[in-house]
């Protein structure tokens, strides 16, 4: 079933309810967003693509941006949402890579990348603003406001999420509607949702979290959402008090403790608190607990899979835990000789189930990798089942992360890769070689710590290199700090400790 169809299904009857409410006062009823969905899939379906053609989009969020999505959906074309930090060689990569037929920019960015997507054959190139401007709207809004879903089903793609590589480019992850219909239901009963609900969305839309975990929650049950576009923690509490559920990143969590204007009053309508995308310390869960009164739901998944685990809504969430597998997901925990892993026993985490990806675009072979031969994905995480947290004895039934295989940094719920980071730092002038590191960081839980040896005779300057990093590549994944040594920690393999590196630089 086309995922748009199954998110209409949960519509409300009454079209002139609020469908979503913006920061600056604006409402869009549920029959706006029907009519602005449908004029914007009719715009794309008069330009006559191939099935399978790429929708690919990187603008600043808005509603008109979440109504994009959704008309790319109606059209059966598929979505391929990117960060608005990329700068011009990540984003040639992007398109280069997935080959769009269809780029949507920033107005402010539509010189460059017209530049970026004629080069990969990209014919047809829209801007949107986050004000409404741009030639999207423009033409869409000549368009019926009315108009037929194209039927898909659920093995044909709806989404193309790009997630890092480990040791090479980015992969571009394909979801099918069944992969993202399935989970958006699955998690509706999980949570809850309820008709009265109000969904205070301060998340950015072009990755699962905010896109699918967030938004399709909120379309499939039909509830409103007060639409933030970025965290600010003064707009939160402004909005909480109307609102009765949250997600965010841990990051969320810790800027909201900090503020002293953020209490007990501020929570009185709120029914859930979500955290994801990166693990949740066990001291921000208490002091929101002491704070609230609340205790905050984590659950955990991944761009290939949506959700896998969560905290119950009813029953023990437990602090240190991502709770139990969903329905239909099915996750085990294997040693490295390929046995399962008993209660408290620390191994790798494999998943399956009607939620798990269908491969990496145009990447077989990576994709044959990241798949055991009786179809388990590898997520790449380190867990256990059950064992002792800070908070206490964990049931065997509840998972926990506890690091992971793949040399990943999350910084306030971005991933990076430290192998990207370091190709970027060794291509510059002087440098004889660099380890990235993720160390911890009280705001974004992990920063990125780049330790770098010049070449013999010369001399490196820290400063300039983050200036020229951050010409180049998206802003989160500039290291916060540059440390210039003479060597690098090596074993007797003659491979980087960067464990070692972890703990020196830690404080
Ligand atoms: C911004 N900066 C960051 C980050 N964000 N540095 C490290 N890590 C970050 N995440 C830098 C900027 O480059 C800038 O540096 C400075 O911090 C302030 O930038 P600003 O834009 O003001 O930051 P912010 O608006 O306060 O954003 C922080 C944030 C944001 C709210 C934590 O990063 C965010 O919304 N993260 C959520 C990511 C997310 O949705 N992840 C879900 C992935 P300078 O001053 O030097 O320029 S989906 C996923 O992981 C799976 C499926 C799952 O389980 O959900
Ligand atoms: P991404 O590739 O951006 O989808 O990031 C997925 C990764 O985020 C997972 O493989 C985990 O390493 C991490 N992650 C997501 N949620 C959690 C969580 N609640 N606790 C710990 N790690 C998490």
């Amino acid at each position: 079933m086309n995922l748009y169809a199954l998110l209409e299904s949960g519509f409300p009857k009454d079209k002139s309810a609020c469908a979503i409410e913006t920061h600056d006062g604006l409402y869009y009823s549920w029959k706006d967003l029907e009519a602005a969905t449908a004029k914007i899939a009719n715009l794309l379906l008069a330009l006559d693509l191939p099935e399978g053609s790429r929708v690919a989009v990187q603008v600043e969020k808005s509603p008109e941006a979440l109504f994009l999505y959704l008309a790319t959906l109606k059209s059966g074309l598929v979505y391929l949402p990117l960060n608005t930090a990329y700068q011009a060689a990540e984003m040639e990569y992007f398109v280069g890579n997935a080959e769009p037929a269809v780029v949507v920019c920033s107005p402010k960015n539509q010189a460059w990348i017209t530049q970026v997507a004629k080069k990969s054959g990209t014919k047809h190139v829209f801007t949107l603003g986050d004000d409404r401007s741009g030639t999207l709207l423009e033409k869409a809004g000549a368009q019926p406001s009315k108009g037929k879903t194209v039927k898909r089903s659920d093995s044909d793609l709806a989404a193309i999420l790009y997630t890092s590589g480990t040791t090479g480019r980015s992969k571009g992850a394909m979801l099918t509607h069944g992969n993202l219909g399935s989970n958006a239901q699955v998690l509706q009963k999980f949570w809850a949702w309820q008709k009265s609900d109000v969904l205070l969305h301060a998340l950015p839309i072009f990755h699962v979290h905010g896109l699918f975990v967030a938004s399709h929650g909120a379309l499939l049950n039909g509830s409103k959402m007060i639409w933030l576009p970025r965290l600010d923690t003064k707009e939160l509490i402004k909005h909480m008090p109307r609102s009765t559920i949250m997600m965010g990143v841990p990051t969320f969590y810790v800027r909201l403790l900090l503020d002293p204007a953020f209490t007990k009053k501020t929570v009185k309508t709120m029914r859930l608190f979500i955290s994801g995308s990166a693990p949740l310390l066990t001291e921000t869960f208490n002091s929101f607990k002491e704070r609230t009164g609340h205790t905050i739901l984590e659950r955990y998944g991944m761009s290939e899979t949506a959700m896998l685990t969560s905290n119950p809504y009813k029953g023990r969430r437990i602090g240190g835990s991502v709770g139990l597998p969903l329905p239909k997901t099915k996750v085990r925990i294997v040693k490295d000789n390929g046995k399962l892993c008993g209660v408290d026993e620390i191994g790798n985490v494999e998943v399956k189930g009607p939620n798990v990806f269908q491969g990496y675009w145009r990447m077989p072979e990576k994709t044959k990798e990241e798949f055991t031969k009786d179809g388990w994905f590898k997520t790449g995480d380190v867990g256990r089942w059950g064992g002792t947290t800070s908070g206490g004895k964990v049931p065997k039934e509840y998972l926990c992360i506890v690091g992971r295989s793949k040399d990943l940094i999350i910084s306030g719920g971005y991933n990076v890769y430290p192998k990207e980071i370091e190709s970027f730092i060794d291509d510059m002038p002087g440098v004889d070689e660099s380890a990235v590191v993720g160390i911890p960081h009280p705001d974004f839980g992990e920063a990125v710590l780049a330790i770098v040896v010049p070449k013999s005779g010369q001399s490196l300057n820290a400063d300039a290199m983050i200036a020229n990093l951050k010409s180049k590549i998206a802003n989160f994944k500039v290291p916060k700090r540059i440390v210039i040594v003479s060597e690098l920690p090596r074993n007797a393999m003659g491979k980087v400790q960067k464990n070692i590196l972890r703990q020196t630089y830690s404080a």
